[in-house]
């Protein structure tokens, strides 16, 4: 189902959640436009983008069910599913060029011309261009020769040139070590992949694990790779086009405004600039955008770390239900965590845990494990009704957050807990939710409705 981006397009359609659109758009908003409208329902796949011959789809996983039918699991067995992958990866295969599609077509040097190869879209009102959005950012660790995967922005700067958001983690840091010797970093950009590689890719892991490994433990098989043509990296067979490059030492060109997850745009200034040297691809490839703060990218980054938020406050919390990374605070600002308390106090201590686990979040719900933490009504009922903000708020200031929150002076600013759940010595009548008998069974057609 989740082999390549092909056989998860197949599934989707077999189940209705393919939009196929044939009329000609434009690259430049209009096909995201569209594609947003469909966001969170299905996939939008684009066969006529005005001025080229490739394909664009956008959505391929955009709910949570998606991504958890990619793992061939339920929704609730997810976040277990993927924290399992993450401890223990597996190792890929290596293959041929014969059995690589991604090799159907090569081209080098010269030939290269992002702007008329590839149908890159422009995706909001002030970005300074086309972005590929979907980019899987792919490098290798020299001394250890474990490989490095993440996704970064990137801005179409030149015909075969593109600057990179690298903020300071892995990538970021094998790139200062090239720099340091004033050597490039060979890069290989994948495009086109199943939802699982994508998601491996965003997984939180200590540094020097490489990503495609955990995409293999996800899938439980060996994940193809094939070498690249012009850089010592291995890349998945089964993608649908790869950029082959190199990003350059000591040199920085203006990139962005673009318009990034919190809904608002990060700024312009000088960035880490790559050069293209080939591209390979399918026959007939299919360009993957993400629409940035859509459904697709806000659960590419929740997910990951809704498991790595649970790991930290189990070792806190043992008691631990569930965790939720809303979407309304981006996946990325705001947690909701259940908790069985069992001691008081312990609703504070998962507050502390998850200030501690990222520096992104920023506002932190604890509610009891009956509270459904996927309803945000529920959750707004349990801070209506089991709040008190005169016991239960916990507020730390001047600590970093992130730097693309607008509301902060370049990240500093404030954290905010709030406890929600129910005192243990309290009367239990007092907190005992009212229920109709006989709600569940009723059944509308019995009473002519
Ligand atoms: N991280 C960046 O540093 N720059 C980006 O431009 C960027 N864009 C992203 C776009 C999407 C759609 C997604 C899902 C994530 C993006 N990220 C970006 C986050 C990184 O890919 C992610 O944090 C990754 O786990 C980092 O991996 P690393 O620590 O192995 O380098």
């Amino acid at each position: 189902r989740a082999d390549s981006l092909r056989t998860w397009l197949q599934f989707l359609q077999d189940t209705n959640r393919l939009a196929r659109i044939d009329k000609s758009v434009s690259p430049k908003f209009e096909l995201v436009a569209v594609a947003k409208h469909l966001d969170g329902k299905k996939a939008a796949l684009f066969t006529n983008v005005a001025g080229h011959q490739v394909s664009v789809v956008s959505g391929i996983a955009s709910t949570r069910t998606m991504f958890a039918e990619a793992c061939e699991t339920t929704d609730q067995e997810l976040i277990e599913r993927f924290t399992r992958a993450v401890a223990h990866p597996e190792p890929c295969t290596l293959v041929s060029n014969d059995n690589a599609p991604v090799k159907e077509n090569i081209i080098e040097q010269d030939d290269v011309d992002l702007t008329t190869i590839l149908p890159i879209p422009t995706h909001h009102a002030e970005d300074s261009g086309p972005y590929i959005t979907a980019g899987m950012f792919i490098v290798r660790d020299p001394q250890t020769r474990k490989q490095n995967v993440s996704i970064h922005r990137l801005q179409v700067s030149g015909k075969n040139k593109l600057g990179v958001l690298l903020l300071p983690r892995h990538t970021y840091h094998l790139f200062k070590q090239a720099e340091a010797r004033q050597e490039p970093l060979e890069c290989a950009i994948v495009i086109g992949t199943d939802p699982l590689t994508l998601l491996a890719s965003q997984a939180s892991t200590p540094f020097g694990v490489d990503e495609l490994e955990i995409a293999s433990a996800l899938r439980g098989s060996p994940l193809p790779l094939v070498r690249c043509e012009t850089v010592d990296i291995d890349i998945p067979a089964n993608a649908e086009i790869v950029l082959e490059g190199r990003i350059l030492p000591d040199v920085r060109e203006p990139e962005g405004p673009f318009g990034e997850f919190p809904k608002y745009y990060g700024p312009k200034s000088d960035k880490e600039v790559v050069v293209i040297q080939a591209v390979t691809h399918r026959d007939n490839p299919i360009f993957h955008t993400i629409i940035p703060a859509g459904c697709e990218h806000q659960l590419l980054g929740g997910i990951p770390r809704e498991a790595s938020l649970y790991q930290t406050i189990r070792q806190t919390v043992p008691t631990v239900r569930g965790v939720h990374m809303t979407p309304g605070g981006t996946c990325r600002y705001h947690a909701v965590i259940s908790i069985r308390k069992q001691q008081e106090g312990q609703a504070k201590n998962a507050i502390l845990a998850a200030f501690a686990n990222s520096f992104d979040i920023k506002h932190v719900v604890v509610v009891d494990e009956e509270v459904n933490i996927f309803d945000a009504e529920e959750v707004e009922w349990a801070i209506a009704t089991r709040f008190q903000a005169d016991r239960d708020l916990v507020v730390i200031h001047g600590a970093q957050g992130s730097k693309l929150d607008p509301s902060t002076a370049d990240g500093f600013g404030s954290k905010m807990g709030l406890d929600c759940t129910v005192p243990l010595n309290s009367d239990p009548f007092r907190y005992l939710r009212i229920q109709i008998p006989g709600y569940q069974d009723v059944n509308l057609s019995d009473y002519g409705l």
